[in-house]
């Protein structure tokens, strides 16, 4: 490149863009508690046809990653309601280093394992090695996690993507009992600000997690086929403006009942350039994907797979319209 252009493409990126990265912290904490895949009751895709085998107990005991403001423990971090399940999203910027101070408040031995990101053995949190393989119940442990450039967008991805993490140490089990959340990864240069590494070409994120939870044994009313921990529409709060930019991050965990096709009515998404409205998904597929929600009105999201939709893992969306002025 000429020194001319160069220079230009300096001014043309923000001041912290140019800057080394920061460590950013988070304080998470892995913890018992009762969950309710319908906390209405109800179905509330069609009221009048209950829940089926699956509503004859909807509140299991699971475990959860829950995100605290700092290293006191006592003060949950605000999370949409809509994340359901899914523990807190830890987020960088390309360049960045996350510090994620995991406190297990259960009485099993667990992990935290990131997907993507850069780590050494100790840092791994799986496969009970390294200093992070294995932390016991009460104990406390800092994972390091570098966001280099092979844990960031590629070429042909969006500006932020989304990896998985997970306890690792009995890995099936773990992520059976909910042990689950996301790390969403802006490329260098696209954040919105120094303090905020949410991607500025976008006006709102979703994340969902498709998976079908075995609470008895591989009972059929003990699967549980749920988006982010909820059946039969129980999943509330994904909305959106008309007009706004909205990624969606979609993940899946679980096994070979495992394969889901997310699929929105309403609207199309572009995956990687490729025009559909319908993403497939297998265990531990991460996808990242951008639609333009123009169409107002309250639609289906769905899992398209026939038994999968018997079985409720089925909310609706809504695009408000835009208040007057805007657009
Ligand atoms: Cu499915």
């Amino acid at each position: 490149m000429k020194a001319l252009p160069a220079l230009l493409l300096l001014f043309a990126i923000p001041s912290w863009a140019a800057s080394a990265g920061q460590v950013r912290e988070y304080w998470v904490a892995a913890e018992p508690v009762e969950w309710n895949y319908a906390p209405s009751g109800r179905n509330l895709i069609h009221p009048g046809a209950g829940l089926g085998p699956w509503g004859e107990r909807v509140r299991y005991p699971k475990y959860h990653f829950i995100g605290y403001t700092d290293g006191s423990y006592q003060t949950p971090a605000p999370q949409p309601r809509w994340r359901g399940i899914l523990g807190p999203e830890l987020r960088g910027e390309v360049g960045d280093t996350l510090k994620v101070h995991f406190r297990n408040r259960t009485e099993l031995p667990l992990s935290m394992h990131p997907h993507g990101l850069h780590y050494d053995e100790d840092n791994d949190g799986a496969d009970r090695r390294g200093a992070g393989g294995v932390i016991g119940p009460g104990e406390a442990y800092t994972y390091t996690w570098q966001i280099d450039e092979a844990a960031g967008p590629g070429p042909t991805d969006p500006s932020s993507i989304v990896w998985l993490y997970h306890s690792h140490f009995d890995p099936v089990a773990d992520i059976n009992r909910g042990l689950i959340g996301t790390i969403v990864v802006t490329r260098k240069g696209m954040t919105r600000g120094p303090d905020d590494p949410r991607p500025r070409d976008v006006d709102r994120s979703f994340s969902t997690l498709f998976m079908v939870f075995d609470e008895e044994d591989g009972a059929e009313g003990g699967l549980m086929h749920a988006m982010n921990g909820y059946i039969f529409g129980n999943l509330q709060g994904l909305e959106a403006v008309a007009g706004e930019r909205v990624r969606w991050h979609l993940v899946a965990l679980g096994s070979e009942v495992d394969l889901h096709t997310a699929h929105w009515h309403g609207e199309t998404v572009l995956d990687h350039g490729r025009r559909t409205d319908v993403v497939e998904l297998l265990p531990a597929s991460m996808v990242s994907v951008d639609m333009i929600a123009d169409n107002p009105g309250t639609w289906l999201y769905h899992c398209h797979v026939g038994d999968h939709i018997t079985a409720g893992m089925k909310t609706r969306w809504t695009v408000t319209p835009a208040p007057a002025g805007r657009r």
